[in-house]
This record gives structure tokens, sequence and C-alpha cells, in this order.
């Protein structure tokens, strides 16, 4: 905000965020900020600086339009929008914002504190343009209102999982081995991060909850209540996982069933106490049957009647509790071709939409499978209308690249978002996960009879931890920012939410040349998750990562395993027929076009052919290619798309535009990126050449 002059108008709750935050961007440059509380009336007090009472305009006004009376430049915008948005003008919504311009001022407007929060932000990312001359009036409101990163951290080190399960930026950011941090500066600096992302909600622990993490829900209440704390000026609410048996673990009863009265009347106590700790709490996060986790199925109950009982506990104080879709059998036996994992998602939740009480929110991985480089739409998406249903992404990059490799996620997250699972032109995923629009006040319910009110919002799993670059890889924060940014605005060009936070990251005032710098950082990462799908697995087949950690290739790792994770490769060709005609019948999850589409090996899309059909290497592909030389293609373009990244880089540092220890730390992650895709492309290349006996149309050398 440089020397700019602030007025602050309204009072309560993040307004004092607010103040803190615009004192700290002008401090040093001159800026001045006056606070103008709405009670009493004469009320108003200069924070920092001195404001000349007389001088009317302010450059910068933030104002909460329910607190009269309005400042005048904020009236003004105030009509500006009233006369653009006619009847629409109204609700903003707890977080939703009006940005315009008057006079020489730009008027922030909000109906509740977190808006102007959200609203400053905007401001800050917008940066000189939010000055500009003509700007006409428009209005922000985020499509999801729950916006929710998972955090998998462990409060203790566990042998199995370390202390972030899938983590790759250190240790955990809430806990140090079985403490919480002693650093409340870095969690609020987290909170503050999260916020100026869109996020509005963290769980706090793994979902694979052990008995350390499991004590959060009771006695160890006070270290989550510590956390909520220092978010809460952010406008993030925290949210716990719990252990479905902890009435057994915690509680010392002898059973966990979800109909047992005891059991509920556990839960409920236990839920007000928590209430009673922290009474903005969120609610619960429940990974059951799933991957040892304990589960309804041990009492012969469904997962409706598991998730009842946690809603019900959490009902009278506005609670949800966030039941995880991802339940399979992790131990199939793998000569039997008629299980599909694929499949266990839908097969299991299906059968129960409408059993859901209203606060249950159902969170579906966005793949069928396991986040990987390229999945189709999980079918569970279109299968239950009358359920709320949280969107389910992976940030940390578990199967992309584990935050050594350079690769950007805004692109497939786009794509997933977008998908129409009924076909072009119908609703979207992101439709469904954002539930009906505030502006239609609940009409799409009333006509769908039991479509539920609210969407359940996008959730992912996050990808810091306590490392001094917050994600490990420095380029990997593009994926938090993506993430966050999308959820709030989920038709927003992935490319552009890049270069945002390419500026806002990368590019002050003062760099030599900001215009090579944005450019480069561009081109390195724009495209980095098709490359990182080139020169790993092919065609929609997924896995043939290291069993275990799952980082680099081992193209058997897991084909002989009870996991159900196969390609089926073998001397004729490679791929899973799930077809209804011949393999496990998994297209028929998928309503029309798409059921048809994907079991068509004619109109099924080449980048997931091999997830839906078992093709003779010879199979031509659209592109006009055969199978195996798309593989032998792709994977020696993939490298050489990674050595260009890293002469991309090279000039940068060359040309001293990034900080040196910044410097370091990605020269050292673009090696391990190069040297980890040679990797892939030799053993995958070699490997699909022994089987099929197909040499290189192009000579090229593979051994
Ligand atoms: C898999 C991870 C595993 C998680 C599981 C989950 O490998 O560590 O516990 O997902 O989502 O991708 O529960």
């Amino acid at each position: 905000l440089g020397s700019r002059r602030t007025l602050v108008h309204g009072a309560g709750g993040l307004v004092d965020t607010v103040l803190r935050e615009v004192a700290q961007a002008g401090a040093g440059h001159g800026g001045q900020v006056r606070h103008q509380e709405p009670r009493p009336a004469d009320g108003q007090r200069v924070v920092a600086g001195e404001v000349d009472a007389g001088a009317g305009e302010f450059d910068l006004v933030l104002a909460l339009r329910t607190t009269a009376p309005l400042p005048d430049q904020a009236v003004a915008v105030e009509a500006e929008f009233r006369q653009r948005y006619g009847e629409h003008a109204d609700p903003l919504g707890d977080e939703g914002f009006v940005l315009g311009r008057h006079g020489q001022g730009t008027v922030v407007l909000a109906d509740a504190p977190a808006g102007l929060l959200y609203g400053l932000f905007h401001v800050v990312r917008l940066g000189e343009s939010a000055f500009g001359a003509d700007r006409p009036v428009e209005r922000h409101r985020p499509a999801m209102r729950l916006r929710m990163l998972d955090h998998w951290d462990n409060v203790d080190v566990h042998h199995d999982s370390g202390q972030v399960e899938r983590g790759y930026a250190g240790g955990s950011i809430f806990w140090q081995i079985g403490e919480p941090r002693r650093d409340p500066d870095r969690v609020r600096a987290y909170g503050r991060l999260l916020a100026a992302c869109g996020v509005n909600a963290v769980a706090v622990n793994n979902v694979n909850v052990h008995a350390t993490e499991a004590r959060l829900l009771t006695d160890r209440i006070g270290d989550v209540a510590a956390i909520a704390e220092l978010l809460r000026p952010y406008g993030v609410r925290v949210y716990l996982s719990v252990s479905f048996a902890a009435p057994i673990v915690l509680g010392g009863l002898s059973s966990a069933d979800p109909l047992d009265e005891e059991v509920r009347a556990w839960w409920a106590g236990t839920t007000r106490q928590v209430y009673e700790t922290i009474p903005d709490f969120g609610g619960y996060v429940v990974k059951a049957d799933s991957e040892g986790q304990p589960g309804p199925f041990a009492y012969g109950r469904s997962h409706a009647d598991g998730a009842n009982a946690l809603a019900e506990a959490l009902a009278p104080f506005g609670g949800v509790v966030h039941w995880r879709a991802f339940v399979y059998n992790h131990r199939q036996d793998w000569r039997d071709r008629s299980t599909d994992r694929a499949r266990a998602a839908f097969d299991h939740f299906a059968p129960l939409d409408g059993q859901f009480r209203e606060n249950v929110i159902l969170q579906v991985k966005h793949g069928p499978m396991d986040f990987q480089v390229r999945e189709p739409v999980s079918p569970v998406i279109a299968a239950m209308p009358a359920t709320r249903l949280a969107v389910e992404f992976q940030v940390t990059q578990e199967y992309t690249g584990q935050q050594r490799h350079v690769c950007y996620l805004g692109p497939l997250w786009r794509e997933v978002l977008d998908f129409g699972p009924w076909g072009a032109g119908g609703p979207t995923v992101a439709t469904v996960a954002a539930g009906p629009a505030v502006d239609d006040g609940g009409s799409a319910s009333a006509a769908g009879g039991s479509a539920p009110t609210a969407g359940g919002g996008l959730v992912a799993v996050s990808n810091v931890g306590d490392d001094p670059f917050w994600t490990g890889h420095p380029l990997a924060q593009a994926n938090l920012y993506a993430f966050g940014r999308l959820a709030w605005a989920p038709g927003m060009d992935p490319s552009a939410i890049l270069d945002e936070w390419i500026d806002l990251t990368f590019v002050p005032s003062t760099t030599a040349d900001p215009e090579l710098l944005r450019r480069t950082l561009h081109e390195i990462m724009d495209d980095s998750w098709h490359t990182y799908e080139r020169y790993t697995t092919p065609l929609g087949v997924g896995f043939m990562v290291r069993p275990g950690h799952h980082y680099g290739p081992d193209v058997d790792g897991y084909e002989y395993t009870a996991w159900g994770t196969y390609h089926f490769a073998d001397r004729d060709g490679i791929g899973v027929d799930r077809t209804r005609r011949s393999g496990t019948g998994f297209t028929g999850q998928y309503p029309q076009p798409w059921s048809d589409v994907y079991e068509s090996l004619e109109r099924c899309p080449d980048e997931l052919l091999l997830f839906f059909h078992h093709v003779p290497y010879g199979h031509l592909l659209h592109s006009g290619s055969t199978v195996i030389q798309h593989i032998y293609d792709t994977h020696f373009a993939g490298v050489e798309e990674v050595a260009r990244m890293r002469r991309r880089w090279e000039r940068l540092s060359a040309a001293g535009l990034v900080d040196p220890g910044l410097d370091a730390r990605v020269r050292e992650r673009l090696d391990e990126q190069l040297r980890s895709a040679q990797e892939w492309r030799d053993q995958v290349n070699t490997y699909f050449f022994r089987k099929s006996g197909v040499p290189d149309a192009r000579g090229r050398r593979i051994h």
C-alpha cells in the first residue's frame, strides 16, 4: 500500500486483522490508517500514522456496509454496485466483497469482516491496477463455501508414516514430536498465507488416526484449541480427524457400534466438550473401513449409520462430519480378475444416496483410484444427487513427484472441475461441489425434492510443512495457491493463476528484468503436469511406482500385490479392461454419455485408454501413433522437456534474478527431477520393449 491513506470502517472479529494488515503494509512507507468504528457514533480512532481529518478522500476504503453511516466514498460505490447488479446486489454472504472506484479512491465493501479481509488481499493481489482510474464495480463471492486443507500430520513420529504422512516439506507445521509447536508465529503466518490464498478450513491431523492423535479429541483438545486461536484471526476454522473406534479407545466402551445408545451418548458428550473448548470448531474428518482404519462394517452397519451417528453429535453445534468415500479392499486377491478397486467407492456409497444427514459431507477423491497423474473423474460425483459432496484433491505431490519435481497441478484440477459428468452443457464437477448458488435461496433443492441445500466444497491434502520454503520445492507453493484460487473461483484459468502467483512471489518492483523472470517461470511451470505425465505412466494406466514410499519407477512394483493397482501388461498388450462387455463393468457406473464413450474402444479418449481398455501394443491411437510408439515418444520427449526446464532456470540464476538460497534449492531439485525422469524413461521404455519386442520406429537406443 506504500504511502496510501486507508480508511477502515467497521468493528468486530476480523476487522482487527484487517487493521493490522493495513498498518503493516503501510508501515515504513508513510502509509496512514484511520479506523472508524460505528459505535459510539463519534468513535473515530487513528490506529497508525496521522490522517488529516479534513482531507475527505482516502486512497483505499474498506467498509462494512452493514454499519451506517457509511463513508461518502463507500456510499458512491454502493450506489454504482446496485445500479450494475440490480436485484442481484444482495447478499454478499459471509466472505464476499465488492470492489469499486470512486474519485481517487478504491473501495471494498463487505457484509462481514471476513469479506473485508478477502477484499484487502484481493487489492494486494491486483497491486497498482487496483488503483487504476477506471475500474468498473465488481462483486466477488467464493463459489465454494468450504475451502479446506487436510493435514496428514501426526503429533508423534510413526515408524510407518513419519511425522507427516506423504509430507515432502519437513516436519509438521502444527506439531513437533509429541507436542504442539512452540512457535506460534509460524502457525499465525500460515493462517495469513491460507487466507491470502482463499482457504478457510484446516484439519490438523492425519486421517489415519494413531493412539496419540486420537487423544486430540478428548484430553488433548486444548492443543487443538491453541491452533484454532492462532488461525481464527484469518477466518480459518479447525477440524479434527477422529477414529471411528474412539468410544472404545478413548471412552473405554466395549463397542463403537453406531446404533448403540451408549456409543451415541459418548459421541454427544465428547462433542459437547469439544465445542465448550472451541466454540467455532468445524467438525470431524473420518476415514473408516479403509486401509486398516476401524469403521461401521465391524458391526454390520452401513456407512450412512456410521456417518449419521457422528453427525447427530455435531448437529446441535452446527458442525459437520467429512466422511471419506475412499473405502476399498486393500487385501484383494490379485489373481482374481473380477475385482476392481476403481469400482469400490461407487459400490459402497451410491446405494446410500439420500440416507445421510444434512450435516454429513461425503468427501470423494476426484478420481476412482488414488490421485494418479491421470484418472477419469470419479463416477461417485454423478451418483449421489441427494448427498452433500466434497471433492478431494491432493496438493501434496505423493504421486506427482513428491515436491522434488516441478509439477504444477492447476490444469489438472481445472480439468476435473470443468468435467460435465452428464455430458457437455450440464452441471460440472465444480457445480456439484459448490451446491446450489447463494442466489438460488435453495430453489434448486426445492425443485429436486431431497437435493441438499448446500454443497460440500473443495478439500485437498496440504503440501505444507515446517520447511523454510513452506513446501520443500519452492515452486510447489504454486499448487497451494492454485488450490485456494480454484476453490474460490473454479472458472479461473490456471495459467492466469500461475502468473498471479509468480508476480506475488517473485516479481518485486526492484527486480532487474521482471519480464524475463515472469516469462521464464511461466515456461518452466505452465505445462509441467503434462511433462510429468509424459515421462511416467502412460495413457491413464497409473501407479508403476516403488511400493511404500511411491517415489520413482517400479513398473511391476504393485502388479502382484493385494492393493488392486494393476496394469496387466503381458507380451501381447497392456491396460485394464473395465468395460461392461468383457471387463470389470466399471464403465457402467457412469451416466451417459460417458458410460458409452468409455466403453467404446473407438471413442475413449487417448489419455485414458489404458484405464478402460486392455489393448495390443500395436493399437492405433486417435493421435495416429501406436500405443507402444506413444510410450517411447512421450518418454523421450518428457526427459527433453525437463532438460529444457533446467536450462531455463539456469538463465534466471545466471542473471541473478532469484534469491541465492532459493536458487540453490530449486537447482538441486531440478537436477533430481532430470535424474528421475531419465530413470522413468529408461525403465518404462525398456520394460515395454522387452515385453512387446517392438523396436522404436525412430531407431533410438532402448536397452
Ligand atoms: C493414499 C496414501 C495414503 C493415505 C490414503 C488416504 O498413499 O498414505 O492414507 O491415500 O487418502 O494416497 O487415506
